[in-house]
């Protein structure tokens, strides 16, 4: 049941960060629809009809013809990352990234970019995204009161 219910959890954040049409029903994102812990493409193309037969065997990562909770989300890292990377040379120069976040620094790059490069890879960005949600878990676990 849990698991289940973290699968629809991490369904609507997906789905979130997915910027076409057709998507679930916000209150009730529900990719695996017969709650096996993971999403056939049946159940990818119920939730949206323009999922191609490409993009699922892209995602499928271990080729078992079934989306697990993890080969979601790295597609959907890969999904975010391709949009910044828009001459496709795998990695982010601060231009691209400016030019979708036109308020983000050279300061803010360089944070991004651990081996200094000019370049932000998809390894960088994960890593960044982890040590985020660490410091967010690790904020949370030292205030368990607070107000
Ligand atoms: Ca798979
Ligand atoms: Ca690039
Ligand atoms: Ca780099």
């Amino acid at each position: 049941m849990t698991t289940r219910f973290k699968t629809s959890i991490f369904a609507a954040a997906l789905l979130a960060g997915i910027p076409l049409a057709a998507q679930a029903h916000p209150d009730r994102p529900k990719l695996d629809t017969n709650g096996d812990g993971s999403v056939d493409l049946a159940e990818m193309q119920a939730a949206k009809a323009d999922f191609t037969v490409e993009q699922f065997n892209k995602a499928d990562t271990n080729g078992d013809g079934l989306l697990s909770r993890d080969e979601l989300r790295q597609a959907h890292h890969r999904a975010r990352f391709g949009r910044l990377d828009k001459d496709g040379d795998g990695g982010i120069s601060l231009a691209e990234l400016q030019a979708v976040k036109p308020g983000a620094t050279a300061e803010h790059f360089a944070k991004m970019d651990a081996d200094g490069n000019g370049q932000v890879t998809q390894e960088e960005m994960r890593a960044m995204h982890q040590e985020r949600h660490r410091r967010h878990a690790e904020r949370k676990d030292r205030k368990p009161e607070e107000g």
